[in-house]
C-alpha cells in the first residue's frame, strides 16, 4: 500500500508540542497517511476557535446593549438579503418617522459609501462601515460606529446589517430587536431555506409589496411561511415606495420605544 510521509491531519494551532506529536504510530513515531484511511476527527480546535470568537464578540455586545440602554437607545438590527431593501426603508423613515423622533444609522457594506449618502440626504447622523471581506458586522464595529456618531437626542439606532441571510446569525451586536426583511423579488420560500435568521427575529417585514403582483409573489404564502418558521416574531408588509404598510411599521417603532 502506498505511504505518504508528509504530516497529517489538521494541526491543532494552539498546542505546537500536541500538533508534532500528532498523530503517532504504535511506536510513538508521527506515522504517515495511508490513501483510504479514515482520518480520525481532527477539528475540534477550529471549534474552539470559532467559540472564542463568538464569545469575545458576546461580551462586546453585551457592553453595547448596556450602553444602549444608558443612553434610552431603541437599537434594531436590519437584516436581509442584499438589495431587499434595508436602505430604501431606512430613507423614508428617516424622512416621515425620523422628523418626529430623531434617528441615527450605522450601515455596513463591503466596500463604498453609498448608502450613507443616501441616508444623509435626512441630515440624520449616519457612519458607514465598510467590513472589506467580512459578511457581516460585528459588536466591535458597532461600538466603533456608535463611538464616531453624535446620537445627541436619537432615540432610535438603525444598524443596516451588511446584505446575508446567514453570517449575522451568530453576531449579537447588543441590539434591542433583530428585524429580518424578506422582498417580493426573493421568492416566498426563503423563510424555509434559511431559517436560522428568521428563527432569531423578534419581526419580520415583507418588502417590495408594491411589486409582489407583477413578480409573481404571493404574499400570503410568504407570510405562511414565516410564522411557520418563526411563530415568534410579529410580521407586517409594506413598500417603501408606494407608503403602504409604513405606518404599521412606525406604529412598531413606536411601540418599542414607549417599552
Ligand atoms: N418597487 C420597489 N422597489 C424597492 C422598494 N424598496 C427598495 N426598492 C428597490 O430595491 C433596490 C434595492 O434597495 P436598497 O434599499 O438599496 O436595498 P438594500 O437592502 O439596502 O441593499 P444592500 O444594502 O445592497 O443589501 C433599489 O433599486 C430600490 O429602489 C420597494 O418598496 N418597492
Ligand atoms: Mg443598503
Amino acid at each position: 500500500m502506498k505511504t505518504f510521509t508528509e504530516p497529517t491531519g489538521i494541526l491543532p494551532a494552539h498546542d505546537p508540542e500536541q500538533a508534532m506529536a500528532w498523530p503517532a504510530g504504535d511506536d510513538g513515531r508521527p506515522r504517515g497517511r495511508t490513501i483510504g484511511e479514515v482520518l480520525p476527527p481532527a477539528a475540534p480546535q477550529a471549534i474552539d476557535l470559532r467559540i472564542s470568537l463568538l464569545g469575545k464578540n458576546d461580551r462586546i455586545a453585551e457592553l453595547n446593549r448596556a450602553d444602549f440602554n444608558s443612553r434610552g437607545l431603541l437599537a434594531l438590527n436590519l437584516v436581509s438579503s442584499p438589495g431587499a431593501g434595508k436602505t430604501a426603508l431606512l430613507e423614508r423613515t428617516l424622512d416621515e418617522f425620523g422628523r418626529e423622533t430623531r434617528c441615527g444609522v450605522i450601515v455596513g457594506d463591503l466596500e463604498t459609501e453609498r448608502d450613507a449618502q443616501r441616508l444623509r440626504r435626512s441630515h440624520a447622523p449616519v457612519v458607514q462601515i465598510t467590513t472589506g471581506n467580512a459578511c457581516h458586522l460585528d459588536a466591535e464595529m458597532v461600538a466603533g460606529g456608535v463611538d464616531a456618531l453624535n446620537l445627541e437626542g436619537v432615540k432610535v439606532l438603525f444598524i443596516e446589517n451588511v446584505g446575508n441571510l446567514v453570517c449575522p446569525v451568530s453576531f449579537d451586536l447588543g441590539e434591542s430587536a433583530r428585524v429580518v426583511l424578506l422582498s417580493a423579488s426573493e421568492g416566498e420560500d426563503k423563510p424555509l431555506k434559511y431559517p436560522p435568521i428568521f428563527k432569531s427575529a423578534q419581526l419580520v417585514l415583507i418588502t417590495k409589496i408594491d411589486v409582489a403582483y407583477h413578480l409573481g409573489f404571493d404574499c400570503a404564502v410568504a407570510a405562511e411561511n414565516v410564522r411557520r418558521i418563526a411563530p415568534q416574531a410579529r410580521l407586517i408588509q409594506l413598500s417603501s415606495r408606494s407608503g403602504e404598510g409604513m405606518a404599521e411599521w412606525y406604529g412598531y417603532l413606536n411601540s418599542q420605544l414607549g417599552r
